[in-house]
């Protein structure tokens, strides 16, 4: 079987390659969705990536994922620390969840050593720049075999 898997990126992930490029790196989100297309291809995984700044979009595309996906991938942003919402929209999905970082978030600031989605998770990725999205990917399709 085909797995789908859903990538969710949250706030301030649309200007990835465009600022902070000592942090973030020089790779836009474009340029993400088009590796993780490829990869998904080579590798026969159904990939959609969907990205929001608005916190309720990204509920509703969480509460959709049920029906649609076997798996999802997300990297909720500065939301991570913050949104009860995404927290509770998360915990009563019912297919496997990997918490997706591109920074190691351990190592920058207190605000950001908390995450409301780490306990959900079956797994969690952070610190390898945007190579994460691939190394995600592959995680949750070896997971969901
Ligand atoms: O390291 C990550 O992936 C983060 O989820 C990124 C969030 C941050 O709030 C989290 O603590 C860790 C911020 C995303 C902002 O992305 C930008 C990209 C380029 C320019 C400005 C912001």
């Amino acid at each position: 079987m085909m797995n789908k898997i859903i990538i969710l990126n949250g706030p301030n992930l649309n200007l990835l390659g465009e600022r902070e490029k000592e942090k973030y790196g020089n790779i836009t989100l474009k340029d993400i969705e088009d590796n993780c297309g490829k990869y998904a291809k080579k590798n026969n995984i159904n990939v959609s990536l969907f990205q929001s700044n608005i916190e309720g979009e990204l509920v509703d595309e969480i509460q959709k994922a049920r029906k649609n996906f076997n798996g999802l991938i997300i990297n909720a942003g500065g939301y991570t620390h913050t949104s009860v919402a995404i927290h509770d929209a998360l915990k009563v999905l019912e297919i496997p969840i990997i918490e997706l970082h591109i920074t190691n978030i351990y190592n920058r600031e207190d605000f950001r050593h908390k995450s409301l989605i780490s306990k959900l998770a079956s797994g969690i990725i952070c610190g390898f720049g945007t190579d994460g999205y691939i190394m995600a990917l592959n995680a949750m399709n070896k997971y969901l075999k």
